[in-house]
């Protein structure tokens, strides 16, 4: 499976090179990596405004085939949405850090959006999940201190134990959390061991970001609905289908 892997991710861009000393070295220290910039404005403001018509044409359906939470408006399944958002499963940068921390074993998971409403979208600090995974997320809104960024406690992939063991409110503030202030258009990569969490969006406009999620291959999230549909199938390439390692839609 490696070498096919290997195979994929070369075809897909990824080169021994991809990932810098210091990418390498803040995922190993801190639990994530930050590239502002990544993506042009105007590109992420389209996907954050897709997000919005989506979740409009969805109405109370909006992400029932992932997850729903009260404040924060998500959507699952991206990938069979809208070919925009093929990129935030398919970034060269984002393929390399995910085969970095997972050592070449794993598939995507789910591909989702999260808008936080005006007011809302506080979470508790968690992790992804239990066993190895990893997160990459896209800001397509500015993050600012007031519109409820992502927060992150830096090294806390090693730390033994979850936030929910560790603290008495995971809710909370923790002493050690930095708050990803980024531009529209930055991808954020986490372990989805580090301690991270949507924080509270105190202004009038929502705040939206993508997560696209990578599990040990045939270990995915139950919640995640993962068949491909017949266009999203023609469209991938087949270094992309295996990298993604979907079931085709019946
Ligand atoms: O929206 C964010 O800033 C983080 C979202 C998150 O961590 C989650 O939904 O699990």
């Amino acid at each position: 499976m490696q070498l096919q892997m290997t195979d994929a991710l070369h075809e897909l861009g990824v080169r021994p090179d991809t990932l810098t000393p210091s990418d390498r070295a803040s995922l190993d220290r801190d639990g994530y990596m930050i590239v502002p910039n990544v993506l042009p404005p105007a590109q992420a403001a389209a996907m954050a405004e897709r997000l919005d018509t989506l979740a409009v044409a969805e109405g109370e359906n909006a992400g029932k085939d992932f997850h729903t939470e009260k404040g924060a408006t998500r959507l699952g399944t991206l990938i069979n949405k809208d070919p925009m958002f093929d990129i935030c499963f398919l970034h060269p940068r984002g393929l390399a850090a995910v085969n970095y921390l997972m050592e070449g074993d794993f598939g995507l998971s789910s591909i989702t959006g999260r808008a936080a409403q005006p007011g809302e979208g506080l979470q508790a600090l968690h992790r992804d999940n239990s066993v190895r995974c990893a997160n990459v997320l896209w800001a397509v809104s500015d993050f600012t201190l007031e519109n409820g960024p992502t927060r992150l406690v830096p090294g806390s992939h090693l730390h033994p134990q979850s936030p929910s063991e560790a603290m008495e409110n995971a809710e909370a503030r923790h002493p050690d959390e930095i708050y990803v202030i980024v531009p529209a258009g930055t991808l954020i990569i986490i372990h989805g061991w580090t301690w991270h969490g949507g924080t509270r969006n105190g202004t009038t406009c929502p705040r939206h970001l993508i997560s696209a999620f990578f599990m040990p291959r045939g270990n995915y999230q139950s919640i995640a609905h993962r068949q491909l549909t017949q266009a999203s199938q023609r469209r991938l390439s087949e270094a992309a289908r295996f990298v993604i390692d979907h079931e085709p839609a019946p």
